[in-house]
């Protein structure tokens, strides 16, 4: 997610860092750049046109008080301005005490996710300790009540359900059973319409006045951009709001919503969704998102994802292999895969600190890597437990099967070839195995 945003911006940050001084001229072009990558994130124009009239601002400020490195005290700015557009920290719910009844409404529009998000957060709220009744008051689709029925179950949490069309009369009942049942956390599903409308928003307005609800939460789909934002507009202004819950955040975003909520509507994203499970619901943390943007990663999630594909055996057997002078392109082909296997070079190196900046500087070369890829199926086992075999009719075979040219083939062997030179000296050392898979993942 926000793949164009982060590399954008992590070309701007790591060309300032390293700036000993900086001009107004340095300012304005930076300021320039960091416009153009805003609005093709798909943030609100009127928000683009102020975090950078304020970006700049500042930084001329700053340069008049002629820091040590004026470029890293920029990239603080910047960073501080995403935070601050963002709404500056993670802003839990307010609910009431223990002691009395917090309704939560979530509003929305329709798949926006709401129903899943209710289920989210009560499994949420109910660890905290805090019991926890779902309403059913989405009256319009047939199959919501039980959507909702079979998530409370899922939780294991009570629901409460009438038969009825009408949804302010079921929440006020559903209030008064949570009151005679110490219920402290009512969570209220309502219907969601294709667009947003005057009955909707009627309806809304009712069950908001019936309910008096401790959060009155927008549920709105990330992946909607700008449209998100006008949508939680018009509910802020129609039916009022206490803050968002941006789901789809795991899917293809390019982040405009993120950044523009917050500072059109005054209201906070409390929570993210990051996928369909219960467990998909993450508090939003204003800073966590800035740091990813700016491209400075979250190195243990890299780690850990790096563990996850690494076989300790196979990599015990490939190692003797690599002593023996054994080594083979099937082993090369092999090890190539399980590199690919923790996902591409590109995202898992967005997670280094720093390293996001220069991935477009050709560090890495997905396409490169694709095509290693391409000729390496193209070839049969024999020929990739023998290269030796590998005469000129067979590689114009191999180019032809793998959309290559001859020379690509050429050059993979030629790789190849250099790096089993080094086999022997690898396999003894450690920290030297490690550039190995380095070169197998064609990082210079
Ligand atoms: N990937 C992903 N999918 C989500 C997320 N939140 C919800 N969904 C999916 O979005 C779809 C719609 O979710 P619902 O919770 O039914 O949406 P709704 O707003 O209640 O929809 P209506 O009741 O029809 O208005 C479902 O397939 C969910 O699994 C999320 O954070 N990530
Ligand atoms: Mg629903």
């Amino acid at each position: 997610m926000f793949d164009g945003l982060t590399s954008k911006f992590s070309d701007i940050v790591r060309g300032l860092s390293g700036k000993a001084t900086i001009s107004e001229k340095n300012i304005q072009d930076m300021v320039e750049e960091i416009k153009v990558a805003l609005l093709e994130a798909d943030v609100n124009l009127r928000v683009v046109r102020r975090f950078v009239n304020q970006t700049m601002e500042e930084a001329r400020g700053a340069l008049v008080v002629r820091t040590v490195n004026p470029g890293q005290q920029f990239v603080k700015i910047l960073h501080d301005r995403m935070v601050k557009l963002l709404g500056d920290e993670n802003q839990a719910l307010e609910l009431r005490g223990p002691d009395v009844v917090s309704p939560i409404l979530f509003l929305g529009l329709q798949g926006a996710g709401k129903t899943t998000t209710v289920a989210k957060l009560a499994a949420r709220l109910k660890k905290e300790g805090r019991k926890v009744l779902l309403v059913a008051a989405d009256l319009q689709r047939p199959a919501a009540v039980d959507q909702l029925t079979y998530l409370a179950q899922s939780v294991g949490v009570e629901i409460f359900k009438e038969d009825s069309k009408n949804p302010v009369s079921v929440v006020k009942n559903a209030l008064k059973y949570a009151q005679k049942n110490q219920f402290n956390a009512v969570l209220i599903d309502t219907a969601g319409r294709l667009q947003v409308d005057e009955t909707l928003m009627d309806e809304l307005v009712q069950i908001k006045k019936a309910c008096d609800p401790a959060e009155c939460l927008l549920v709105a789909d990330a992946m909607t951009g700008q449209n998100a934002v006008e949508i939680a507009q018009a509910f802020e202004e129609k039916v009022g709001l206490t803050g968002i819950i941006l789901t789809k955040f795991d899917s293809d975003t390019r982040g405009g919503a993120a950044l523009s909520l917050k500072s059109i509507t005054g209201r906070p994203i409390k929570f993210v969704g990051v996928g369909e499970k219960i467990e998909n619901l993450d508090p939003f943390h204003p800073d966590r998102f800035a740091n990813r943007i700016l491209g400075m990663g979250d190195v243990v999630s890299l780690v850990e994802k790096a563990q996850e594909s690494f076989d300790a055996h196979e990599a015990e057997k490939l190692q003797n292999r690599m002593a023996g002078g054994i080594f083979t392109l099937e082993d090369y082909f092999d090890q190539f895969k399980r590199v690919r296997k923790m996902g591409s070079m590109q995202s898992l190196l967005a997670m280094i600190p720093g390293m996001s900046g220069q991935l477009d500087a050709g560090a890495v070369d997905e396409v490169a890597l694709k095509r290693e890829e391409a000729i390496l199926s193209s070839m049969t086992k024999k020929e990739r437990r023998n290269h030796l075999i590998l005469g000129p009719g067979r590689r114009k075979r191999i180019a032809g099967g793998s959309g290559t040219t001859i020379y690509d083939v050429n050059q993979l062997v030629k790789k190849f070839e250099k790096t089993k030179l080094m086999m022997k000296k690898v396999a003894k050392n450690k920290g030297m195995q490690n550039q190995m898979m380095q070169q197998f993942g064609g990082m210079k």
